[in-house]
């Protein structure tokens, strides 16, 4: 029997069924031994097999080929790696400028990986119905910037339902994931293009203005436009996996154009003759995005 899986809490997964029930599984023994690199073999998104095992417990016995994933490292250090969400058609993440603060750093890294990873990623610009006038710079200057590299970018506010018509088209018949910072407000936002979904929202702290890890698991919804949703738990840290040099400077998208350094084999970081550097200089290519692809450089080697 084929499903796909809702939700993942760790020991039990939701699976639903052609016929569109819902079984709770539990992990088949050399699926949780497989691959110990992973923290989670099996995750939303993924279409699987099931059986009945002998306890008459529903199994899930084998991972079909993933289209496509969302991965990082799991911690900073750490070798293992977390898939946060599979068999994705658009990647949305969240960024919000202050309240939480979004870095460049963490948008870069993202996109980089997905990139990588096969995964096409749209920024939404939340929030904005909260913005100081230094802060709706900051977002008009990364929206430009982002927007004029290549990426769809969307300037919205999840609770006041500010600039949703235009997202909710982007979205129609898609399996969608909602990633960014806890407190970004991806799950309002969730609510407010589905009223009937009630997913549970927290306020951020006061203190710190983090979110407060409101949601602990990834879980898929359906919608009636035909979309499939997936809103995830705010990740703090997001590490490339699995990436080598050479890779990582194809990555960034805006770089392929400047294709005539002095070596063919350039990692545009102090070689002479390097075209994107001089690019940098010209005021074509960001510095932010550059010294972000410098530090990422850096960060593969463990400098
Ligand atoms: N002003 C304003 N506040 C918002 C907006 N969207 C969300 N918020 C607020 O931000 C806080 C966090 O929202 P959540 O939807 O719980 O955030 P989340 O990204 O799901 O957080 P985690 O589940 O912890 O990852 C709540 O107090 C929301 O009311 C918005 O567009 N504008
Ligand atoms: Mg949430
Ligand atoms: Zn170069």
């Amino acid at each position: 029997m084929q499903g796909l899986v809702y939700k993942s809490t760790g020991s039990w997964y939701s699976v639903k069924d052609k016929k569109s029930s819902f079984i709770e599984c539990k992990l088949a023994g050399k699926l949780r031994n497989s691959d110990l690199k992973s923290t989670n073999p099996v995750c939303t998104g993924d279409f699987v097999t099931i059986k009945i095992d002998k306890n008459k417990t529903p199994v899930i016995e084998s991972v079909l080929n993933r289209k496509n994933y969302i991965i990082r490292k799991s911690v900073k250090l750490s070798k293992q790696y977390q898939i946060i969400a599979s068999n994705i058609d658009i990647c949305f993440l969240i960024i919000t400028i202050s309240r939480p603060q979004t870095s460049t750093m963490f948008i870069d890294r993202f996109l980089a990986s997905n990139f990588a990873y096969n995964i096409d990623t749209c920024l939404l610009f939340n929030k904005i119905d909260d913005l100081e006038i230094e802060e709706k710079s900051k977002v008009d200057e990364l929206f430009d910037l982002y927007k004029s590299i290549g990426y769809k970018c969307f300037k919205i506010s999840g609770k006041k339902l500010l600039n949703l018509d235009s997202l909710v088209s982007e979205m129609k018949n898609k399996t969608c994931v909602f990633t960014g910072h806890s407190g970004s407000g991806k799950s309002t936002l969730l609510n407010s293009i589905d009223s009937s979904l009630n997913i549970k929202t927290s306020p951020i702290s006061s203190s710190n203005l983090t979110g407060q890890h409101t949601t602990t698991f990834s879980k898929m919804y359906d919608l009636k436009n035909g979309s499939k949703i997936i809103d995830t738990p705010g990740i703090k840290g997001f590490g490339l996996y699995d990436f080598d040099e050479a890779q990582l400077k194809d990555c960034f998208m805006e770089f392929l154009k400047y294709n005539d350094c002095k070596y063919n084999d350039c990692l545009h970081k102090d070689e002479p003759g390097c075209d994107v550097k001089s690019a940098v200089d010209k005021g074509f290519i960001s510095e932010s995005r550059y010294k972000n692809y410098l530090e990422l450089f850096s960060d593969l080697n463990g400098i």
